[in-house]
């Protein structure tokens, strides 16, 4: 790591990216691209739009195959769509970060969490975490040097939508959940990000986090966001989903 490297904050921070007309044209890119939305959720309406590691690369390497297949398939549809918003996500990171930051060659590319309005995304929809999804992946064998996840809102519901935080941090997550792992959450502080459109949420993915459940959905709302995730790989940012 250079001397001059900023390093990533373990607590989200954010700064704003895409005003409301970029947001809105990013909208309608994701909304026109619906026919390669994958069903995330046994019931409910949850897509993603593009692999995601932390859901299709499990399994060591028959998961790994699969999830680089699927990038293989997805990759080019979204760097037509969404190179331009890419690029502005990757000069921004390197602003920030004082360090090259590449979106991979052979990962997925960042991709889109799609939340249509439905009353279970009002109970705990998705689980507590910390993202560890890059062990999952293969980076030659090389153990990466430092982690960052973004999370960047596109729309989000009336009422809002925000990320629990738990004030406790970790470089492991058992599961089942251990009993003093339970007691750390319970005795630990716990916030909410709230999300703002164009602004991105930026941290380590080493404090405990998950998607808040929505309050009060409308039928027409829509929680859409950005993902993506990063390794630091010999001084370089590497940028995945
Ligand atoms: O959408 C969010 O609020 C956070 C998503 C997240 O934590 C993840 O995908 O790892
Ligand atoms: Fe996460």
């Amino acid at each position: 790591m250079s001397a001059q490297m900023v390093l990533v904050p373990d607590a989200p921070i954010r700064w704003p990216l895409l005003d409301e007309g970029d947001c809105r044209d990013v909208a309608a890119a994701v909304l026109a691209l619906r026919s390669s939305w994958l069903q995330r959720h046994p019931a409910g309406p949850f897509f993603s739009l593009g692999a995601a590691s932390y859901l299709d690369a499990n399994g060591g390497q028959p998961g790994r195959d699969k999830y680089e297949a699927m990038a293989a398939q997805y990759n080019p549809a979204l760097e037509q769509a969404f190179g331009p918003l890419f690029a502005r996500v990757t000069t921004s990171l390197a602003d920030h970060l004082q360090a090259p930051v590449v979106l991979t060659k052979k990962q997925a590319l960042p991709g889109f969490h799609v939340f249509l309005s439905h009353p279970a995304f009002e109970q705990q929809v998705a689980p507590i975490h910390i993202d560890l999804q890059h062990r999952l992946l293969d980076w030659e064998g090389v153990v990466p040097e430092a982690t960052l996840s973004i999370t960047l809102p596109i729309l989000v519901p009336e009422h809002g939508a925000s990320m629990n935080v738990w004030g406790v941090l970790d470089h492991d997550w058992p599961t089942p959940l251990s009993e003093g792992w339970q007691l750390r959450l319970k005795q630990a502080p716990r916030y909410d990000i709230h999300y703002t459109p164009g602004e991105m949420v930026f941290h380590s993915g080493r404090f405990v986090h998950r998607i808040a459940p929505a309050r009060s959905l409308g039928p027409d709302d829509i929680r859409m966001t950005l993902q993506a995730h990063g390794v630091l790989l010999d001084g370089v940012w590497q940028i995945y989903w």
